[in-house]
């Protein structure tokens, strides 16, 4: 490809000590991967949760995996068990699993063998407010995402909710592997711009995978 008169973009980027972006990584996959998630998205569809206070997440939420991140009244959980449906969670497709275990080897992270994929739909409007992921058991293993679709801004700040936030755009088949220092810090994701994709339509989706026990 030509590089315009700035030269090439970087790919890949140190965000934080732990954090790395591969720009583009999942670019030659990302056919194959939209067409797994239509299969995962016919057993367990995607709905809106409802956070432990009482709200309707504007993000619509499904898994794939051996367990799945769920939200209800009574709090949030890792569950083998789809609460919609009560049956398990599809199993993660091959081509989801090969490339989290790509990403994280390319990041220089040891194998990563993820048990969960949290799968996030935002359409134009939807967010994610500032959290922190500390629900899985190994803290150790990085989580990796991967984003399709229209681009977003994420919120990537510190370890104390108060530390200043980056933004930082994430684009249609950008990956990010969150380790180390970098895998408890608070991250958001700001109300998504309208527009269209010419693969994913109006929408991005987001998977997040990662090693809960
Ligand atoms: C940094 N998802 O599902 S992915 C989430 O774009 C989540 O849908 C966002 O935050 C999304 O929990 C962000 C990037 C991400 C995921 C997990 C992290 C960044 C992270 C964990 C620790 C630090
Ligand atoms: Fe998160």
């Amino acid at each position: 490809m030509m590089d315009d008169l700035f030269g090439s973009e970087p790919r890949d980027l140190p965000l934080a000590t732990g954090a790395v972006v591969l720009g583009g990584f999942a670019l030659p996959r990302a056919d194959a991967l939209l067409a797994a998630l239509r299969e995962v998205v016919a057993q367990a569809p995607f709905r809106h949760l409802i956070t432990p206070g009482g709200y309707r997440m504007s993000v619509a939420m499904t898994n794939c995996g051996a367990v799945g991140w769920v939200s209800d009244r009574s709090g949030y959980r890792y569950d083998p068990v789809d609460p919609e449906s009560g049956r398990h969670w599809p199993a993660m497709p091959e081509a989801f699993a090969a490339l989290a275990a790509d990403a994280a080897t390319a990041a220089g992270f040891a194998r990563l063998v993820p048990d969960a994929c949290l799968i996030n739909r935002y359409e134009p409007g939807a967010k994610l407010s500032l959290h922190q992921d500390k629900d899985e058991l190994d803290l150790d293993a990085p989580i990796v995402s991967v984003s399709l679709g229209l681009p977003a801004t994420f919120l990537f700040g510190g370890l104390s909710r108060n530390d200043r936030t980056r933004r930082v755009r994430l684009s249609h088949g950008d990956v990010v592997v969150w380790g180390g220092p970098a895998r408890l810090a608070y991250h958001g994701v700001a109300p998504l711009p309208d527009g269209e994709h010419p693969q994913v339509g109006r929408q991005r989706l987001n998977l997040t995978f990662r090693k809960t026990r």
